[in-house]
C-alpha cells in the first residue's frame, strides 16, 4: 500500500481544523482523546463539559428559544441559507475532516457534506412553507385551522459513521420551525461537530442578529447524553446510533412526556429476484455492502438471491469481494477505508465466528495491513442455507450474509423476518414482483433497482420496529419540530356549541 499522504494526520486535522475556524485551545490540552482510524494514532485531546455546564448551555438555549421563535420563519430561513453558503465554501475542508476523523474514503466525506448542503437548500424552501390546513367547520360563522408553533430546544445525539450530515438533517429543520439545537456528537467524532460549529458561528455573525446559544456543541460522554435527555426544556431529543442507545434514552424521554425521534439498528436486505438486470445489481449490491466499510445504518446486511441465478451472480459477488482497494481513504483510488476502531474489527470477528458455526462459508473478512495501526479489513461474504440467529443481529462491520430462496413471498417474508426495519431492495425487471415488494417489506425505505443506502435528504428518512420508528430529512419530517395548534374562530354573534350541545344561562 502507498501512503500519497503527511504521515502525521495530528498535523493535518489540526492544519484543517484552524482553516475552518476552530481555535486550537479547543481541540488540544483536554482529557479526551480522539483518535484517527486511519492510523490509530491521536489527532486532537478535546475538553468534556460537565454536566452542570451542559445543563447551563440548555438554559441558555431555551433563552435562545424565546426570542428566535419569535423571529418569521422566511427570516430564519435566512439564516440556514447562509450556514449552506458557509458549508458550500468549507466542503474541501470539513469532507477531508470527516474522512481523517471517521475514516470514510474522500468521496463519501464530501458527500456528507453535501448531504449538509442539501438539507440546507431544502430547510430554505420549506421555511416559507410550514403549511397548516383550514378544516370545514360544523358551526356556522366559524373557521377551523391548524397551526404550526416553534417547539423548544431540540437535542441531537448523533453517531460516528455520519459525524456531521445528522446533525444537519435535524439542526436545518429545526433552525427553520424556530427551535436551537444542543448537540452531543458521539465521543469518536468530537472534531467535525468543532468544525461545524464554527462554520454555524460564521453563518450566525453575517445574519446580525441571531440570539447567542442558537446551536452549541457539548463535547463528553454519556453524563452529557443524559444531561440532554433529561433536561426538562428540551421538549424533543433525536438520537441516532445503537437500539441498546434507544434503549436507554427512549423510555426516560417517555417518562417526562417528552419527545423522541429515534434512528438506531438496521438490517437491511436486498432481493434478487431471476429478472434482475444482474450488471447493474452487482455494482449496486457492492456499493450497499462494503461502501463506507459496512459502517452505515442502511448498509446491506442481508441478500436473497433466487436460486435460478444464484451460482453466477454469487461468483462475480465474490470475484468483486476479492479485488475491492482498501486503504487509507483519502487515496482517491480506495473504495474501503479502515472500520472505526479495534471494538468494531472484534465484533466483526466474533459474528464471523458464530456464522461458521452456523454453517457459514466465508469469503474475505482477514485483516488488511493499512497505513500505522488502522484497522483495515477485506469485507466478508458469508454464504448460509438460512437466516441464522447471527443474521438477525445487526453488526456494525462489512459482512454480507448471502442466502438462496424458491419464491418471492418467501423471501420478503425473510426480508421482514427480523427485530430491525430500516431499509429494503429489490432488484428485478417484473412489475408484479417489484409491486409485490413494496407493498410487502415492513422498513421504512423500500427500493426497487437501487441498494437500501445513500437514500436523499428529499424523502423521510428512517425505519421500523427496533429502528425506533422515527423520521428524519424531508416529507413531512419537519412537524416533529414544532407543535400543532388546533385554532377555531367564531366571527358571528351567536355561540353555537359543537354536538348540537345546548347550554343556555
Ligand atoms: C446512517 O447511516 O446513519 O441513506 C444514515 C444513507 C445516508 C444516511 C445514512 N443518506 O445511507
Amino acid at each position: 500500500m502507498t501512503v500519497l499522504f503527511a504521515p502525521n494526520v495530528a498535523d493535518e486535522a489540526a492544519a484543517l481544523l484552524t482553516r475552518l475556524g476552530v481555535s486550537p485551545s479547543a481541540f488540544t490540552g483536554g482529557d479526551r482523546s480522539v483518535r484517527s482510524p486511519i492510523t490509530g494514532e491521536v489527532i486532537a485531546k478535546v475538553h468534556d463539559v460537565s454536566p452542570a455546564a451542559a445543563a447551563a448551555a440548555i438554559d441558555a438555549a431555551h433563552a435562545a428559544f424565546l426570542a428566535w421563535r419569535k423571529v418569521p420563519a422566511p427570516r430564519r430561513g435566512e439564516l440556514v441559507r447562509l450556514l449552506g453558503e458557509e458549508l458550500r465554501a468549507a466542503k474541501a475542508d470539513l469532507g477531508m475532516l470527516v474522512t481523517l476523523e471517521a475514516g470514510k474514503t474522500l468521496s463519501e466525506g464530501l458527500g456528507e457534506v453535501q448531504e449538509m448542503i442539501d438539507i440546507c437548500d431544502y430547510a430554505v424552501g420549506l421555511s416559507r412553507q410550514l403549511f397548516g390546513l383550514a378544516i370545514a367547520t360544523e358551526r356556522p360563522e366559524h373557521r377551523m385551522m391548524e397551526t404550526w408553533h416553534p417547539l423548544g430546544v431540540v437535542g441531537v445525539i448523533s453517531a460516528f459513521n455520519f459525524p456531521v450530515a445528522v446533525w444537519s438533517w435535524n439542526a436545518a429543520l429545526a433552525l427553520v420551525c424556530g427551535d436551537p439545537v444542543v448537540w452531543k456528537p458521539s465521543e469518536k467524532t468530537p472534531l467535525t461537530a468543532l468544525g461545524v460549529q464554527a462554520i454555524f458561528e460564521r453563518a450566525a455573525a453575517r445574519f446580525g442578529d441571531a440570539p447567542a446559544a442558537l446551536s452549541t456543541v457539548l463535547i463528553g460522554g454519556r453524563e452529557v447524553g443524559e444531561a440532554l435527555v433529561d433536561h426538562p426544556r428540551v421538549p424533543l431529543v433525536s438520537a441516532t446510533g445503537s437500539t441498546a442507545m434507544g434503549r436507554a434514552v427512549g423510555p426516560k424521554l417517555a417518562a417526562r412526556f417528552a419527545r423522541s425521534l429515534l434512528e438506531l439498528g438496521g438490517n437491511n436486505a436486498a432481493i434478487v429476484t431471476p429478472s434482475a438486470d444482474l450488471d447493474l445489481t452487482l455494482r449496486a449490491v457492492a456499493f450497499a455492502a462494503m461502501g463506507t466499510a459496512g459502517q452505515r445504518c442502511t448498509t446491506l446486511r442481508r441478500l436473497f438471491v433466487h436460486e435460478s441465478v444464484y451460482d453466477g451472480f454469487v461468483g462475480k459477488l465474490k470475484s468483486a469481494y476479492g479485488s475491492v482497494r482498501i486503504g487509507d481513504p483519502r487515496d482517491p483510488d480506495t473504495l474501503i477505508g479502515p472500520l472505526i476502531d479495534e471494538a468494531a474489527l472484534n465484533a466483526m470477528q466474533r459474528a464471523l465466528d458464530d456464522a461458521r458455526s452456523a454453517g457459514g462459508r466465508i469469503a474475505g473478512g482477514e485483516s488488511v495491513k493499512g497505513p500505522g495501526q488502522g484497522h483495515y479489513v477485506r469485507p466478508a461474504l458469508v454464504e448460509l442455507a438460512s437466516q441464522a440467529e447471527v443474521v438477525r443481529r445487526e453488526t456494525f462491520a462489512p459482512i454480507l450474509y448471502v442466502m438462496p430462496y424458491a419464491d418471492l413471498d418467501q423471501a420478503i417474508a425473510l426480508n421482514n423476518d427480523v427485530p430491525q426495519g430500516l431499509s429494503s431492495s429489490i432488484f428485478t425487471l417484473n412489475v408484479r414482483e417489484a409491486e409485490r415488494f413494496l407493498a410487502g417489506s415492513d422498513c421504512g425505505i423500500a427500493n426497487v433497482n437501487i441498494g437500501p443506502s445513500g437514500a436523499e435528504i428529499g424523502g423521510a428518512f428512517g425505519g421500523e420496529k427496533e429502528t425506533g420508528g422515527g423520521r428524519e430529512a424531508g416529507s413531512d419530517s419537519w412537524k416533529a419540530y414544532m407543535r400543532r395548534a388546533t385554532n377555531t374562530v367564531n366571527y358571528g354573534e351567536a355561540l353555537p356549541l359543537a354536538q348540537g350541545v345546548r347550554f343556555d344561562i
